[in-house]
């Protein structure tokens, strides 16, 4: 069993406080895990000798306060709406820089609690080409093998086309699904889900529903480079897994999200 479970940066920054950490949320969401971890050992101990059913896990998070307050020095925006990187002989180690930052902070607390997280950065490897993201998985399925848990951050990488692009965890998550077609595929962001236009929660999104859907999404909020609830409902939607968006902020939500329990919204393949 293959989860894939995005932490949103807003869940674990203060988004208004470059560097801040919300030590609370990222404490109980660590040991939200690590619970999750521990009961499928007490219920199936045979699934630990046999390594294929244990749970395996990937945890992407992310540019909360570090990265996005940096990313944005080096962004500037033409009056057409056009946005484009200055600067970036340092700028590119700089964002790289907040974001190793932020990882290792994520990959301590995992620790902490016993959980074997290692540091996957997207900057030294990722690249954007005509067909999108692409990064090559033997490591991490390698990984996955040996039950590391696999930490992937967002980034700034390069793109073939465009010089540079922002690396969103709402890049990564779809990849990943779209490449290793994990079990449950999993989103903890600071709302319940997303909302239509009435504020009110929409269950499933499917293709039946996309387009109605897709008039209620909003973009980036001021503070973000990457794209907000468009970006991530968008990339969940095409990339033929199922997705649940759900409240990250909320006691017990990680933990019923990695049991597949959990209230919010589905984003069916
Ligand atoms: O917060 C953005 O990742 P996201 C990464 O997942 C940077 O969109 C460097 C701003």
């Amino acid at each position: 069993m293959l989860i894939v479970l995005k932490l949103g940066g807003s869940i674990l920054c203060d988004k208004n406080i470059p560097y801040s950490v919300k030590w609370d949320n990222l404490s109980r969401i660590c040991k939200e895990i690590k619970q999750f971890f521990d009961e499928k050992l007490m219920k199936n101990p045979e699934n630990f000798i046999n390594n294929q059913e244990k749970p395996k896990l990937i945890i992407i998070h992310g540019g909360g306060s570090f990265g996005h307050p940096v990313a944005k020095k080096h962004i500037i925006k033409d009056n057409n709406g056009n946005s484009r990187f200055v600067d970036m002989e340092s700028g590119y180690w700089e964002i790289q820089k907040a974001m190793r930052k932020f990882n290792n902070i994520v990959i301590s607390e995992l620790h902490s609690y016993g959980i074997p997280a290692v540091s996957i950065q997207p900057s030294s490897f990722a690249m954007f080409n005509k067909e999108g993201l692409h990064f090559d998985l033997t490591v991490i399925k390698k990984m996955l093998d040996k039950n590391l848990v696999p930490v992937i951050h967002g980034d700034i990488v390069l793109d073939e086309l465009n010089e540079y692009k922002i690396f969103s965890g709402d890049h990564a998550l779809p990849y990943l699904s779209k490449e290793l077609k994990p079990d449950l595929s999993l989103h903890a962001s600071d709302v319940e889900g997303v909302w239509d236009n009435n504020k009110d929660i929409i269950n499933t999104i499917s293709s039946e529903n996309i387009e109605d859907v897709k008039k209620s999404l909003s973009f980036s909020s001021k503070e973000d480079v990457t794209g907000g609830m468009y970006l991530k409902v968008m990339e969940c939607f095409n990339s033929g897994v199922t997705s649940i968006i759900f409240n990250g902020n909320k006691k017990d939500n990680v933990y019923k999200a990695l049991n597949n329990n959990v209230n919010g919204t589905i984003i069916e393949k």
